[in-house]
């Protein structure tokens, strides 16, 4: 046997005979199962980044854990790939979004199958495939038949640079998410889901998964429950009423004025004739800003006065009704009862246009709901808005015709394609707007002529259903087959990154449980225990970019290290769902080790000895289970360091125990030992936990020979362990104050003496 690991050509034939024997194929019907998923990735134009193997190597060891544990593991790998990216790529060079996407895909493919994750890539899927778009448009009319997908006038977030639409979870401090511009208010014609009907549900049943707790709570932040009450306001003239939403109905008596907000439908009728042309201006000037500047609690508070009255149903008094941007038009009913008394924005404005502050006694809630009000529970949460005026998206699968109105596409014309004749230029206007040849259709209900929808569907709603596809990747009868979905759905683990804490996680558990609704699935949570990765900072430890020159390509560690000494050092890195620098000694080190595995088969002794490789079994086992990834592999470096002597067994279930950590070696090496079959196919070892029991020792601590503490360790505590715990040690401490450590005397499992000057 060679005395080097040749990780090139080792890697290489494990992964093409891995393939060819097809080992990772997911059995057709599952007894025992376990959906372990990735968070799909976009596939850009650069590559793979270091940041998307550390889950993906994460998942991968559970799923081969998992299977050699006995189960049945779905273990898929699709591409999320509509999106403005590639559109603007095409704009800019001038290649079809489908060609730059389709050679991305290759490159990722490539760059994915060299780490050796185990996918079964018979089950790959891209979400700009017409034969899976074609069921992302047969959800969104199912959602539609539903009435929850439905089109409306709405001022919109607009990116003027984009020139598309944004959902709110897209603006980020005001600006667009994507290229940093600031976004506009526009009012357009566009569709929505209506995941407003599911807010209690996402909220209420938030409480069954195994999610990180920060993930649950931007979750119900988001969704923002408000318990309140909704009041009624007369106006001293006119018939019509204001409606607000509060919730300290108790603060009514302190109600000094109301505030409307500037696009509130009332204002026309209630403003009087002097007050109209100041408070136009206003409504003008509000429609430049966003709700993060109209909102923000220390800006200088602006508005204007109305001219009407309204009479404060509890006082009786007349109070004035202003108009303020601070008051939203799409929370609440867009209008506020002010109470500078109790509310720090009402009490800045009332200072500001000198309107009297009333500090009246408040009156218990349930008292103030029955006397002027009805109880009323209002969400942050609003609709969402899928519909973009961008060309590489699925085509919302609607036809208007002037005499028939809207109609949905027939379920059999489906998938309704994107044209390969358009202009990509963004106008304002969908780019399948200028393409005749899509839009020229007959209306489905009287033959006539009629025209298409020309936007296309927001890529999260791509995404919010690629779960159920894994199951039955390539039906072309259903978005996937009941019983299949049944088999192995919901997902047991999902692993990727907190970025996605509300939009993509909110958005496929409402899809689930529509579709659970509509009688689709059986279940109404889609990911049972998420985990998210942290990111992987460059060397500096700032983030990496291509600007910073701090970004570490994957490929050159793989081809400089290996695959299976990238894999274990992504796990080494630290916990996985912290952010950490990489570091290139760091690397270097989990290659020494696996050089170390690799000779160690010539060079172990013949041992007797079970408990250590119990213990070892145990940790591995347990660090697995609790996603500990970067303690696990520490563990075998431990072990290696410590045993040199081994049976022939136990240096078999040493290679089974790192076997999903570093696949390719492991292989090798069982092989070289005259199996036959995969070591990826072995069972899982077992532990006896009687060997697993750690002993005792104390151990004494002296400062220049005299002892001043004895402390209890488990034993084989290395020095340094002991170090820090009797430095730790008040009486120690208080002996080695003030003086310099100018020696250690160590002897295990008994002593510890520092020398001190
Ligand atoms: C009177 C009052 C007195 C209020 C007081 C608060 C404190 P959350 O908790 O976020 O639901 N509000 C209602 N609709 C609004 C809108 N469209 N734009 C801006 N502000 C609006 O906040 C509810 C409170 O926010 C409501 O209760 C209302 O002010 C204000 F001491 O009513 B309150
Ligand atoms: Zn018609």
């Amino acid at each position: 046997m060679p005395e080097i690991y040749d990780h090139k050509t080792i890697e290489k034939k494990w992964q093409e005979a891995w393939e060819k024997m097809q080992l990772y194929k997911t059995p057709e019907h599952p007894k025992k199962k376990q959906y372990i998923l990735d968070m799909f990735p976009y596939p850009s134009g650069v590559g793979l980044h270091v940041g998307h193997p550390e889950g993906y190597t994460a998942t991968d060891i559970l799923s081969r854990f998992m299977r050699m544990q006995g189960f049945d593991v779905l273990h898929p790998m699709g591409w999320d790939a509509f999106g403005l990216p590639a559109e603007n790529y095409a704009i800019k060079e001038g290649i079809a979004p489908a060609e730059s996407i389709a050679k991305n895909i290759n490159r990722f493919r490539e760059q994915i199958k060299s780490i050796g994750l185990s996918y079964d890539w018979s089950r790959e899927l891209n979400t700009s495939d017409p034969e899976y778009y074609k069921w992302t448009q047969w959800l969104f009319l199912q959602l539609y038949k539903k009435g929850l997908a439905y089109k409306k006038e709405a001022y919109v977030n607009w990116c003027p640079k984009d020139q598309t639409v944004l959902a709110n979870e897209q603006v980020i401090d005001g600006c667009c998410e994507r290229c940093g511009t600031v976004v506009v208010q526009k009012l357009l014609s566009q569709w929505f889901f209506k995941i407003t009907d599911y807010a209690d549900r996402l909220l209420n049943e938030l409480t069954k998964l195994n999610w990180p707790e920060p993930i649950k709570l931007m979750q119900k932040n988001w969704i923002g429950r408000s318990e309140g009450a909704e009041i009624e306001f007369e106006l001293e003239n006119g018939k019509e009423k204001i409606k607000v939403f509060t919730t300290r109905p108790d603060t009514l008596f302190g109600a000094t004025y109301m505030v409307l907000s500037p696009e509130h439908s009332l204002l026309p009728q209630i403003t009087t004739a002097d007050r109209k042309k100041a408070v136009n201006e206003y409504i003008e000037k509000t429609k430049a800003k966003s709700e993060l500047e109209r909102t923000a609690l220390e800006k200088v508070k602006t508005g204007e006065f109305t001219g009407a009255f309204a009479i404060n149903p509890a006082t009786k008094e007349k109070i004035p009704v202003w108009i303020a941007d601070y008051v939203l038009a799409t929370y609440g009913t867009g209008a506020i009862m002010a109470v500078p008394a109790h509310d720090e924005r009402d009490r800045q404005f009332a200072e500001k246009y000198d309107i009297p502050i009333a500090d009246k006694p408040l009156m218990p809630i349930p008292e103030a709901i029955k006397k002027f009000g009805t109880k009323k529970i209002q969400y942050k949460l609003r609709d969402w808005l899928i519909s973009r005026q961008r060309y590489w998206g699925a085509p919302i699968p609607i036809i208007y015709c002037d005499k028939c109105g809207m109609s949905p596409v027939p379920d059999e014309d489906l998938p309704v394609k994107l044209p390969d004749d358009v202009d990509f230029i963004p106008t304002g206007e969908s780019p399948l707007a200028r393409s005749k040849k899509f839009n020229d259709v007959k209306c489905p209900k009287c033959e006539g002529p009629a025209r298409r929808d020309h936007d296309t569907m927001d890529t999260f709603v791509d995404s919010s259903w690629y779960f159920f596809r894994f199951a039955d990747p390539h039906n072309d009868k259903s978005f996937a087959d009941k019983k299949k979905m049944k088999e192995w759905l919901p997902v047991d683990t999902y692993v990727g990154g907190a970025e996605h804490a509300v939009l993509h996680l909110m958005y496929a558990r409402f899809f689930t449980k529509a579709l659970f609704d509509l009688g689709y699935v059986n279940f109404e949570e889609p990911f049972i225990k998420l985990r998210n990765q942290g990111l992987i900072l460059g060397p500096d430890g700032e983030k990496m970019s291509k600007s910073r020159g701090n970004v570490i390509n994957p490929d050159e560690v793989i081809e400089q290290f290996g695959a299976d000494a990238f894999r274990m050092y992504e796990m080494f890195l630290g916990p996985l769902e912290d952010a950490k620098p990489w570091q290139t000694n760091g690397i270097v080190g989990v290659k020494r080790f696996l050089d170390k595995v690799w000779r160690y088969q010539q060079v172990f002794e013949a041992g007797t000895d079970n408990k250590q490789i119990n213990k070892l079994t145990k940790k591995i086992t347990s660090d697995i289970e609790n996603f500990k990834f970067n303690t696990a592999v520490a563990s075998f470096m431990e072990f290696l360091n410590e045993n040199k002597q081994l049976s022939k067994e136990n240096w078999e279930t040493f290679l089974i125990l790192l076997a999903p950590f570093a696949p390719h070696m492991t292989e090798d090496l069982w092989h070289q030992l005259k199996h036959k079959e995969s070591i990826h196919t072995q069972s899982w070892p077992k532990y006896n936990e009687k060997l697993t029991k750690e002993e005792t020792v104390t151990v004494v601590v002296q400062v220049l020979g005299r002892v001043r503490a004895s402390l209890a360790f488990s034993s084989g505590a290395s020095q340094s362990e002991v170090k820090e715990k009797a430095l730790a040690d008040a009486n120690v401490k208080r002996h080695l104050e003030g003086k310099e450590i100018v020696k250690e005397i160590f002897v295990q499992d008994k002593l510890i003496n520092f020398v001190v000057e």
